[in-house]
């Protein structure tokens, strides 16, 4: 099947800049992108089975969200309660709320029940023009319930029209049932990941380094036996502190530090070298009211790509929109709404180890996303508005 979209204002990132090409077009051949370029390029002797006329309409690429914990039980609503009453994130976790408080929620629910809820949620992040979505386990902690997690992310990459990639975060918190024996519950972690590996429920191993989860000395058994599977890491790194978990990610070849307020210039440098991605999380930043904020500029300076991404869960991020993530990288973290896009596009994709994908080129698959907007800016300028009109996934039309 090969279709036309023609007459379309295209955002696509292939070079330096936003790379518009207005009165552009697009053959679409299959999953992926054949040609594009000016609509008076086109071949003259184009046969092709369908053609769209885009209107002068914005298109950009397919957003990516490349940091999501989508699948869990329950909700949290209580904690945002006591926080505004003083109580700290920490202090919550500590006390066996938190995380836990949404495992116990997790393994009571349904496999239906957790795939209803998730799906939910996958829907309205893609409303806004999401294509390509990661998901995390984590709220499992135990083999049989993070496989469960896992099978419900992989479920939503088949019945949705949206790619899905896995990440295994076993190693998220302490289970009560490995209380005071963290080093006990990191062989467990280890031992399980040739058997989620071997169902092919993984694509990427994370884990949570930090004085409220695992010391970086356990993080690294847990990359260990990722990187001995051939599984790429990622890491939650220095998000309340720093625990030099950065370098020690990147030592592993990492795909992406992610969160970062407290990253030092040491591990910049480790990440700069190894081509890490910084995934920030605005979203975090925002809802735990946070101050400290990730360097931004050594980052730039360093040439280290920086993604955004929604890091959705019920504790520190209960959100379901990535424009709004663009909104807050500009206005709390003083990214350029093009390094924004950016972020939830390319560099997304680049965190999730996805060459192809995040840019409008040939080669490319054909994900992208038509606005009611005049100019890409204000993709991370609206927020709380809705200007997705339409998607495309892998060359089919969302309908
Ligand atoms: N950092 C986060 O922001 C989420 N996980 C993590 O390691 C929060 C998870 C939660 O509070 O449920
Ligand atoms: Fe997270």
């Amino acid at each position: 099947m090969r279709t036309l979209w023609r007459n379309g204002r295209l955002v696509t990132l292939a070079g330096s800049g936003w790379c518009t090409i207005e009165r552009g077009a697009m053959i679409v051949d299959g999953p992926r992108l054949q040609w594009i370029g000016h609509d008076t390029g086109l071949p003259r002797d184009l046969q092709v089975d369908a053609e769209h006329d885009l209107g002068g309409a914005l298109v950009t690429p397919g957003l990516v969200d490349c940091h999501t914990h989508l699948v869990y039980g329950g909700q949290r609503a209580n904690e945002f309660e006591m926080r505004l009453q003083g109580a700290t994130y920490e202090d919550i976790a500590r006390a066996g709320g938190g995380i836990r408080s949404t495992v116990a929620a997790t393994r009571a629910a349904s496999d239906e029940t957790l795939f209803d809820s998730a799906a939910a949620r996958a829907r309205a992040l893609m409303a806004e023009g999401v294509t390509t979505l990661e998901i995390k386990s984590g709220y499992g902690l135990a083999l049989q319930h993070e496989a469960r997690c896992l099978r419900v992310a992989r479920r939503i990459g088949r019945e949705l029209p949206v790619s899905v990639s896995t990440t295994c975060l076993a190693a998220h918190a302490l289970p009560p049932e490995f209380e005071g024996r963290a080093d006990a519950y990191i062989d467990a972690v280890c031992a399980w990941l040739p058997a989620l590996h071997a169902e092919r429920l993984v694509d990427a191993v994370d884990a949570f380094c930090e004085n409220i989860a695992f010391t970086p000395a356990q993080t690294r058994r847990v990359f260990d036996a990722a990187r001995a599977l051939g599984l790429p890491v990622k890491l939650h790194a220095e998000q309340l502190s720093d625990q030099d978990g950065a370098a020690l990610a990147a030592g592993h070849q990492a795909l992406s530090c992610d969160h970062l307020e407290w990253l030092s210039a040491r591990g910049v440098r480790a990440m700069a070298a190894a081509g890490t991605v910084a995934v920030l999380l605005p979203g975090a930043f925002y809802f735990l009211r946070e101050t400290k904020l990730p360097p931004v500029q050594a980052l730039r300076d360093a040439g280290v790509p920086i993604a955004i991404a929604s890091d959705h869960n019920p504790g520190s991020s209960p959100g379901l929109s990535l424009l709004l993530m663009l909104n807050m990288a500009c206005t709390l973290f003083r990214l350029t709404p093009e390094e924004a896009l950016r972020g939830a596009t390319v560099n997304g994709a680049r965190a999730l180890g996805l060459a192809d994908r995040g840019t409008l080129a040939p080669g490319k698959r054909a994900d992208f996303a038509v606005w009611a907007l005049e100019h890409p800016n204000e993709l991370a300028y609206w927020f709380g508005h809705q200007p997705c009109r339409r998607v495309v996934v892998a060359g089919e039309e969302r309908r």
